[in-house]
C-alpha cells in the first residue's frame, strides 16, 4: 500500500531465522530476542519484504561454527546444560563454565543456546555468502552482530561471534574489508581476532570508561599490537566517546573517519554493526543518539557504493531496536522518503510503539536528556588521533 518496490541497480537481501526470536536468557536478563520479532513486525507492516530478497536462514553448521572457534568450546557450549537443570552430582563440570566464562549473569546457559548461537551465526554467514557470490549488494542481518565473542570464551551476551565468521567469509573473495561498530560498546572481539592482518581495518564508535563500562577496552591510542612485523599494527581504530553525545555530533565524527579510511584503506567490503544500544533510552546505554542520527551511518556507508552486510547487535530497550533497524532497512532499500513517519495502523504489537512515530524526539522518548560530556575540542583530537593513524596505512 505504500508502493516499496525493489531498488534499481542493487539488490538487498534479508536474513533471519524466526526460531530464534523463541529463546529466552531469562527473566529480567536485558536482551531480548524478542526484538527481532517486532523489527520484522514493522519492516512487514511497511511493505519492506516486496523490495528485497527475504532468506529464512539455516543453523551454522559445527564446520562453519570451527573457522574461528575453538572445537572443546564448541562442545562444551553444546552439552552445558541449562542452569535451571541439576547437574550430575559426581560430574558438575563448573570447570568449563568458569573456562569459557559461561553460566554467570552476563552469559547464562539457558534451554536451546546452542540452538540460538548457530542460528544467529546463520543469518550472518548467509549474508556474507550472498555477498560473495554477488546475488546481494547489502545483506541484512539483524539476528548477528555479537562482537564480544572471543574464540574459546563467552562475553558479554555473545556466545559465537558471527561477525567474525562473516567476516572471514568475505575475505575468500574481497582483499579488504572494513569493520564499522556503532554500538555503544566496544567491539573487542572482532578487534582481537583480525589484530594481526592488514586485510581487515575494524573501526568501533563506543562508550569508553575503562573501570566503569564494559568491557573497558578500546581507548583512543588502542590501534592494534605494535609488534614488530605485525602487518596489523595501525589497523583498530578506536572512538572513545562519553555520555551524551547527540546526532550531530555522532554524524561529523562518523563522516570525518569513515570518509578517511575509505581513502587510505579503500575496502572492497563494508562489515556495519548496527548496534542499537547507542540509541538514547538505551536500558543500558549513555548516549542521546537518535533514529535519524543512527540511521546516517548507514546511509554514509550505502552511499560510499561497496557491498557491505548490515549486521545487529546490542539494544534493550525493544521498541527503539524496532524502529531503528526498521527505518534502516529502509535506508538500505532507498525508501526511507516513502514510508510514513507513523506507525502502520495494522503493525502487531503496535501498542508498544508509545508514541506512534519512527523518529520520536528526545523530550518523548527521555523527558529530560542526558547531560552531553563531549566536548568539540575532545572530538577535534579524536579525528586528529585518527588521521595520523591513517598515514601508516595504505598507498
Ligand atoms: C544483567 O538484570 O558490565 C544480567 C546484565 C542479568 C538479571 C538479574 C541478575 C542481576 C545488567 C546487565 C545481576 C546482574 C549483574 N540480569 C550483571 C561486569 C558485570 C558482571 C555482571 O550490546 N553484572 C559485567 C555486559 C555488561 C558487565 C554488556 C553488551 C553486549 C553488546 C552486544 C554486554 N557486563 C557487571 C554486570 C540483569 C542484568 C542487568 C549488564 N551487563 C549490563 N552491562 C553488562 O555489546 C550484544
Ligand atoms: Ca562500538
Ligand atoms: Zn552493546
Amino acid at each position: 500500500e505504500y508502493n516499496i518496490v525493489r531498488p534499481k541497480g542493487y539488490t538487498v537481501s534479508y536474513h533471519a531465522n524466526p526460531e530464534m526470536e523463541k529463546h529466552h536468557f531469562g527473566q529480567t536478563h536485558p536482551m531480548k530476542p524478542w526484538r527481532l520479532t517486532l523489527t520484522k513486525s514493522l519492516v512487514t507492516s511497511y511493505g519492506m519484504p516486496f523490495a528485497m530478497d527475504n532468506y529464512n536462514t539455516r543453523p551454522a553448521t559445527y564446520e562453519e561454527l570451527n573457522s574461528f572457534h575453538a572445537s572443546d568450546y564448541l562442545d562444551y557450549l553444546g552439552t552445558a546444560p541449562p542452569e535451571d537443570q541439576p547437574r550430575d552430582i559426581d560430574n558438575p563440570d563448573k570447570a568449563g563454565e568458569v573456562k569459557f566464562n559461561l553460566g554467570g549473569s552476563d552469559c547464562p546457559l539457558f534451554h536451546g543456546l546452542f540452538d540460538y548461537c548457530s542460528m544467529s551465526a546463520g543469518t550472518s554467514v548467509d549474508a556474507a555468502r550472498k555477498i560473495c557470490n554477488g546475488q546481494s549488494d547489502i545483506a541484512i542481518a539483524w539476528g548477528g552482530g555479537l562482537h564480544h565473542a572471543k574464540r574459546s570464551e563467552a562475553s558479554g551476551f555473545c556466545y559465537i561471534n558471527d561477525i567474525v565468521l562473516g567476516i572471514l567469509q568475505l575475505l575468500r573473495c574481497y582483499p579488504r574489508v572494513l569493520y564499522i561498530d556503532i554500538d555503544v560498546h566496544h567491539g573487542d572481539g572482532v578487534e582481537e581476532a583480525f589484530f594481526s592482518t592488514d586485510r581487515v581495518m575494524t573501526v568501533s564508535f563506543h562508550k569508553y570508561h575503562p573501570d566503569s563500562f564494559f568491557p573497558g577496552t578500546g581507548g583512543l591510542d588502542d590501534n592494534g599490537p605494535k609488534s614488530e612485523h605485525n602487518p596489523g599494527a595501525h589497523h583498530a581504530i578506536n572512538v572513545p566517546l562519553n555520555d551524551g553525545i547527540t546526532d550531530e555530533q555522532y554524524s561529523w565524527l562518523f563522516e570525518s573517519i569513515i570518509g578517511k579510511i575509505n581513502e587510505h584503506f579503500r575496502p572492497s567490503a563494508i562489515a556495519l554493526q548496527c548496534g542499537a544500544d547507542s540509541l538514547a533510552g538505551d536500558r543500558l546505554g549513555r548516549f542521546n543518539l537518535q533514529v535519524q542520527g543512527h540511521g546516517a551511518c548507514v546511509e554514509y556507508c550505502k552511499k560510499l557504493g561497496i557491498p557491505m552486510i548490515i549486521f545487529g547487535g546490542g539494544g534493550y530497550t525493544p521498541r527503539n531496536v524496532a524502529r531503528a533497524w526498521a527505518h534502516e532497512t529502509s535506508i538500505a532499500i532507498g525508501c526511507q522518503n516513502k514510508i510514513p513517519e507513523e506507525i502502520p495502523q495494522h503493525t502487531p504489537w503496535r501498542e508498544h510503539f508509545i508514541h506512534d512515530t519512527l523518529f520520536p524526539t528526545l523530550e518523548q522518548i527521555l523527558g529530560e536528556p542526558r547531560a552531553n560530556r563531549n566536548t568539540p575540542k575532545r572530538l577535534q583530537e579524536i579525528v586528529q588521533h585518527v588521521h595520523e593513524q591513517l598515514r601508516f596505512v595504505g598507498h
